[in-house]
């Protein structure tokens, strides 16, 4: 433990003289999770809370990879240093390759954006772990914004996703992609949308199907402002400015409304959350492990029992 700590503590110090190496090994440490990412859970808790969190989500193949290399890129080259996580079961650094976006990464990558990438595979849960983790690594060290991408399936990658500063839906021109979206409960997380592959026919349906939907949801009372829709193709470059500009001007707008800390409380409590449901299925795992066969007595009360157990505890591992 004491190795573990001043090895970590030479970590940080490094890292925080911008040494990109030490950064990428503490991800890597937070990736795996246990003693050791706790410790920097500690150590960079207080340097953390000044960057702009920024979530890419969508349908698979919808261009987010493309998009977030442009931006990010286009962010490096001026003037700030960006890092990526790619949550990603095919993204280019992780198998699944699709040439162009590796290009696209290398470049952001030249031009100073920091990339990483972390397979989903393996993880399940342990993703609500590792990602605020990983993102509060790249805020303490100074990385500015942190951008996420996730693909848009599956409740633990949207909640990822929605725990951004800023959440950023990404649907295609297809007929009936915004449809989808709105089933898989992106509409709601959304603080702006991009049409990606504009340069396909149905861009415009796509922005319509949106724009209604939009309107249902606003009659609703859920939306607090209405999402702005960016049209793009990425793969062009086209309506990359507007995105960068649609991205900070919904910063401006939390920053002026005062909703920064009410994402901030939110995103900090989901990590107490999913913390503590880590910590609780540990213990029921390692009791249940421990149980001796005792048939009589009802499943119910031994679970009380060992709940009760569990809230006298004073050391959780
Ligand atoms: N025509 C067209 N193709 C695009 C556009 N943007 C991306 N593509 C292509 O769409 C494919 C998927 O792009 P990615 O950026 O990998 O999409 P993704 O959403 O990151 O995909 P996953 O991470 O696998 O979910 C690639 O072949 C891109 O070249 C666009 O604006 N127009
Ligand atoms: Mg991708």
């Amino acid at each position: 433990m004491a190795s573990e700590d001043s090895t970590i503590n030479s970590l940080v110090e490094r890292a925080s003289e911008g040494d990109r190496r030490s950064v990428a090994r503490l991800l890597t440490l937070v990736e795996r999770g246990g003693v050791s990412a706790e410790i920097i859970a500690e150590a960079t808790h207080p340097l953390a809370g000044k960057s702009h969190v920024i979530g890419i989500t969508g349908a698979p193949g919808a261009g987010k990879s493309t998009l977030t290399a442009s931006l990010a890129r286009d962010l490096a080259e001026s003037d700030h240093t960006p890092a990526v996580l790619a949550v990603d079961p095919s993204s280019p650094l992780t198998g699944g390759a699709i040439l162009g976006d590796r290009v696209r990464m290398e470049e952001a990558t030249e031009a100073g954006a920091f990339i990483r990438s972390m397979a989903t595979r393996g993880h399940a849960g342990g993703l609500a772990l590792a990602v605020p983790g990983m993102v509060r690594v790249f805020d303490a060290f100074g990385f500015n914004p942190v951008i996420i991408e996730t693909v848009g399936v599956g409740q633990v990658e949207v909640d990822v996703a929605s725990a951004a500063d800023t959440v950023v839906v990404v649907v295609t021109s297809g007929w009936g992609d915004a449809v989808q979206a709105n089933k898989a409960g992106l509409l709601e997380i959304a603080d702006l949308f991009v049409v990606n592959k504009a340069d396909r026919p149905g861009a415009n349906d796509a922005r319509r199907d949106l724009e209604l939907m939009i309107d249902l949801s606003q009659v609703t009372g859920q939306a607090v402002r209405r999402p702005e829709i960016v049209m793009t193709t990425a793969t062009e470059g086209k309506g990359l400015n507007e995105l960068k500009e649609a991205v900070s001007e919904h910063h401006q707008f939390l920053i002026q409304e005062d909703q920064m800390s009410l994402r901030r409380s939110k995103r900090w409590k989901a990590e107490v959350r999913s913390r503590l449901e880590y910590l609780l299925s540990e213990f029921s795992k390692e009791s249940i492990d421990n149980l001796e066969e005792n048939q009589e007595s009802s499943p119910s009360s031994v679970a009380n029992d060992l709940a009760k157990n569990l809230l006298k505890k004073d050391e959780l591992g």
